[in-house]
């Protein structure tokens, strides 16, 4: 069976390990697995192009990964880290971390010889078998920036100070914690932006489509935002089944409710499923799995044409990462 994913990084990670998991615990080839993976988040720093959600799910998947952080690799080091502050190049409340510069540097290396960024990607997988395909959402650098309310910045901001400022969103996400208010989020260069190669054909051919448990606005909605995305997912014969990545009204790690508060939608599983749309409302999904908290609002989903399912949605270990892949993988059986 051909699985493929939308994901955002941590979120997306956990989710396709235990889809890993799960497929072969079924017999099945993980091979078939194609994960689409959020750029809004990369970024240029210190001369070097960074992919966070790219890395966070390569690391996962190659069992690299440091679990503690949710990002960056295992056993890291940081001696360039604190010379690039002492050199006041980069930011220094955003560490580079030494093996993680490798990364950047080969990255940024192939990208100088001419390489593309999922061409690069597809170099960076062939170092550990990762036993699934990871593509960049576009080869476009669409990286998000998050316009922000700054007049609560200082306590006393002379007169005629600006009250708005356009920060990179991981400026925003890293240093102010998402506590600025934000008012929009902007990817650049979105309308110039095209599907990478692959990733059209992977939506289109699949048997299944997955929305990991991934932040609907910055991951998600990233992805969704490059022309052709939408299309491929409304007239792929698969059914779209998505996750929710909010539990009992809370953001289960992360600040993805300031992300939602931005956009008008309450942080809940619910209110994210209708976000998302039924697909055969012109939205995006055919199912959605909310956790067992969130059960009653499984029954008035499903009847507004979003059928949906409550089950154990943390992904506490490998185990019920597992297991909640196989739910969403039953759940589209039951719709085929
Ligand atoms: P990021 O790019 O690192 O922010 O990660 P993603 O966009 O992939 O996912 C972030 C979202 O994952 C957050 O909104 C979390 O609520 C959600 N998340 C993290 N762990 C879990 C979990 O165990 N279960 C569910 N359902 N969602 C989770
Ligand atoms: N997150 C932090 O909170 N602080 C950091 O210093 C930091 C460094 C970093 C370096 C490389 C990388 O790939 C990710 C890094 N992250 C860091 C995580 C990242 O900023 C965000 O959590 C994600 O982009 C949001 O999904
Ligand atoms: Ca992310």
């Amino acid at each position: 069976m051909r699985i493929t994913v939308l994901a955002g990084g941590v979120g997306g990670a956990r989710f396709v390990r235990g889809l890993r998991e799960e497929v072969a615990r079924r017999g099945g080839d993980s091979d078939e697995i194609t994960v689409v993976v959020n750029t809004g988040d990369d970024l240029w720093l210190a001369g070097v192009r960074l992919m966070p959600d790219f890395d966070s799910i390569l690391y996962a998947l190659a069992g690299v990964n440091d679990t503690e952080r949710g990002w960056g690799r295992a056993g890291e080091t940081e001696r360039v880290a604190a010379e690039l502050r002492e050199w006041g190049v980069g930011w220094p409340w955003f560490t580079l971390g030494d093996l993680d510069l490798g990364t950047h540097l080969a990255r940024t290396s192939w990208l100088r010889e001419g390489l593309t960024p999922s061409q690069v990607g597809e170099r960076l997988q062939r170092r550990w078998p990762l036993g699934v395909r990871l593509i960049p959402a576009t080869d476009t650098e669409v990286d998000t920036h998050v316009l922000v309310d700054v007049s609560g910045l200082h306590d006393d901001p002379p007169s005629g100070a600006p009250t708005r400022a356009e920060l990179h969103f991981q400026e925003w996400w890293t240093r102010y914690r998402a506590s600025l208010p934000a008012l929009a989020f902007r990817q650049r260069n979105i309308d110039d932006a095209r599907p990478a190669p692959g990733v059209a054909e992977a939506i289109a051919d699949a048997d299944l489509v997955l929305v990991a448990p991934s932040n609907p606005v910055v991951s998600i909605g990233t992805i969704l935002a490059i022309p052709g995305i939408r299309d491929a997912l409304a007239t792929t014969a698969a059914p779209v089944v998505g996750v929710s990545p909010i539990i009992g009204g809370r953001v289960v790690r992360g600040m993805a409710d300031a992300c939602l508060h931005a956009i008008g939608v309450e942080t809940d599983a619910g209110a994210v499923a209708r976000h998302y749309g039924a697909r055969s409302a012109g939205g995006l999904l055919d199912g959605w799995l909310v956790d067992e908290t969130d059960a009653p609002s499984a029954d008035a989903l499903t009847a507004e044409g979003i059928a949906s399912r409550a089950v154990p949605l943390w992904m506490r270990d490998l185990d019920t990462s597992a297991t909640l892949a196989g739910a969403a993988i039953d759940l589209a059986d039951g719709l085929r």
